[in-house]
Formats: C-alpha cells, structure tokens, sequence
C-alpha cells in the first residue's frame, strides 16, 4: 500500500506534534527546518554539506528568483531543479507572491495576477495564479505553494480583507489549473495552499476555514513575520492551527529565530523555513545552545575555544572562534561559509532534539527551560 503523505508519530498533551512526510524523494522527519535555497543554490553551502554535515532533509527553492534566472526553459531542459542542482531529496517552492511584494522594484497587484520589474534587469514580468503553478510545475518541487498575497504590517482592516479574499480567489485558479495540468517529471507534487489575514482574528478564522475546506495535502500560515510583535505572531499562529486539520501538515512560512521555531512547534506547526540562519551567517551572527554570538565582536579576538563546543558539524570542531573571527575581519569568503554551515546545522538539530522532547512527551517543559538561553547574547 502507498505510504501516508503525512503520518503522526506522536502528539503531545497540547499541540506539538511529531510526524514523517513522505514524498517520491523520501521522508522528512517533522517538525523540520527547511534550509532557503533561493537560486538553486543554499547560499555558500555545497549540496554534499548540506546532506551530510548538516543533514538538511528538504530545502526551498524559489518561483520569483528561479523564473527571472536561469529561466524555465534551462530548467526543463535539466528535468527540474532536483536534476539541475543534483539534489535527490525533497524540495518545497514558494510560488513567487511574497517574493514580487518584497522584492521587486515596482509592482502592480490586481485580480489577474501581479505585473512587476525584475530586480536584475529591470524587464517587466507578469505572473498569475495560474503562471505560477506552470512555473511550478517545470521546478518540480514536491511540495509547491498557492498563488497568494502577502499583506504588509501594519495593515489596515479593510485592506487585509480584501487582500485575504483575492489570494482566496486566486486559490481556486491554481487548483484548477493543476486538476488540468498533470505534473511533467514522473513524481508527484503537493499543492498547499496559504492563509493570510494579517492580525485581524476574525480575518484569520474565515481564511483559515476556508483553507481548510479546500482538502490540500497540507497547510501553510503565510502573512507572520512581516514586522509584527512576536507575541501577535505567536497569538494568530496559535488561532490558525486551531482551526487547520490536525491530521495535515502544517507550514509556518518564513519563521523565523530559533525561538521562534520551537514556540511556533509548541503550537502545533511541523515546517519552518527562513533566511536567518544563512543571511544572518553572512554577517558574522552565530546561533548556538547558548545563545547568540556575533563572532566579528573584538572580544573574541584571543579565543581559540572551539566554534561551538555543542555544536554538531565538523566546522564547530576545526576551527576556533579566533580563526572564524579572523575570516570574518579580513572579509575572506570562507568566513559566510563556516557560518552558514555552523547555523544551518544548528537549526536542523535545533528540530531535531525538539523532535526527540516531543517523543519522549517533555516538550514543553523542555522548551520553557531552552528558549530564554537560546535568546541570550554571548
Ligand atoms: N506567502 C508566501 N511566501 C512567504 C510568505 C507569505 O506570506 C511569508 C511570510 N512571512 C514568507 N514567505 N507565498
């Protein structure tokens, strides 16, 4: 019999949960990190490093980015981007709404879809709902995201509303564009679809049921973490996974900080992914079991301790904070490459202990204890 797309190993007392996603590129242990891939490439990180040091089980690509360079027709040429980047395991694509509403120069969001100059060359580009599932279809990922809207923060009501109601609308579109159009690499993918509504509970509630209703394989809660105080994001997150089918897997989008991440499981969500562990490497900001390092800080100048004496990757070992230190001062490349590595593998076993607590049926005491000390700054 054909596994479970999605299979709960275990709840706790509250929310939390522990499960196993399966896909035709293998399973991913939930709750999980999904390290960005935005270009085809997890910025500084070799494919191999991420599978073995850091034992990444999934990772995002990109619609917006992947559309605008190396364009579609190199990506079905290379049979998708699992081929074109040589990673067999799953892939999860944002489907390119978020990334106009943040990136883009200038955008036009109306019913049709939303026209926008690209932020490399300045040429024009329209994508609609239903354009985003054709490019998501020639990516290939396993997991591939509605068309929706991101609102802004702070928003107001009525916009929100309106906003919310679209990316409804345009839900629709893509779920009848992909009934239509079949996948084109011989694996199967997972349309989920996005609730927004800012933070306007009772917009959340409709966005959330009505997400719902549409009986996807799993969820996502899009809209968080757009610049709203973390107890808001922490109180909608909580409001939308009340609602949201216990038995489908829930993804939390573009979240966040470590304790972001483990308050954001202890409220029932399974899939995390952003830019922080890798963006914030880049600039010398290390996140550890003891707190946070900013590794080009003076301080650590003379110490030639270990990276991370609990850290698990091989670069937490070999080299000194004097040395990481040192990279990062004379601006060597080296020095974005051992952070990445360092927080990439932080975060995958920032999960997987989370994982580990929720089985053993302590998650939440465990949490409670851990966050105020992954906050702290060393
Ligand atoms: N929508 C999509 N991608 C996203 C978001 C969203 O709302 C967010 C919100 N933080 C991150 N990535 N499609």
């Amino acid at each position: 019999m054909e596994k479970k797309f999605f299979e709960i190993e275990k709840t706790t007392e509250s929310k939390a949960r522990a499960g196993v996603i399966t896909t035709d590129h293998g399973q991913v242990q939930t709750p999980i990190f999904m390290p960005v891939g935005t270009v085809a490439s997890v910025k500084t990180v070799h494919q191999r490093e991420l599978k073995e040091d850091i034992k990444a089980q999934i990772i995002l690509g990109n619609t917006y980015h992947l559309y605008l360079r190396p364009k579609m027709d190199v990506m079905q040429e290379a049979g998708g981007l699992h081929k074109f980047m040589n990673w067999d395991l799953p892939i999860l694509t944002d489907s390119g709404g978020y990334q106009v509403f943040s990136l883009s120069d200038t955008r036009k969001i109306t019913e049709e879809g939303s026209k926008f100059k690209s932020h490399i060359d300045g040429s024009y580009h329209f994508i609609s709902p239903e354009k985003s599932m054709e490019i998501q279809r020639q990516i290939g990922g396993d997991i591939f995201m509605a068309f929706d809207e991101c609102t802004p923060y702070p928003c107001e009501y009525n916009q929100a509303k309106e906003s919310m109601e679209m990316t409804h609308r345009w839900l629709k579109r893509c779920i009848k564009w992909c009934d239509e159009n079949p996948e084109i690499y011989g694996h199967r993918q997972r349309l989920f679809p996005i609730v927004q509504g800012s933070t306007y509970s009772d917009l959340r509630k409709i966005s959330a049921e009505f997400i719902s209703e549409q009986n996807a394989e799993g969820n996502a809660i899009g809209g968080l973490s757009v610049g709203e105080p973390e107890d808001e994001m922490y109180r909608i997150t909580n409001e939308v996974t009340d609602i949201l089918p216990i038995e489908k897997p829930r993804y939390l989008m573009g979240v966040g900080t470590p304790w972001n991440i483990l308050e954001s499981i202890g409220l029932g969500v399974d899939m995390m992914d952003c830019v922080m562990p890798t963006r914030n490497a880049r600039n010398g900001m290390l996140f550890t079991w003891q707190g946070v390092i900013n590794i080009k800080n003076e301080k650590w100048k003379n110490d030639f301790s270990q990276l991370d004496e609990f850290g698990t990757s091989f670069v937490d070992r070999e080299y000194s904070k004097a040395y990481v230190r040192h990279l990062f001062v004379s601006r060597e490349y080296l020095a974005k490459q051992i952070a990445s590595i360092h927080n990439l593998a932080f975060y995958l076993d920032l999960v997987r202990v989370a994982r580990e607590h929720i089985l053993a049926g302590d998650f939440y005491q465990w949490k409670d204890s851990v966050v105020p000390v992954l906050r702290h700054r060393l």
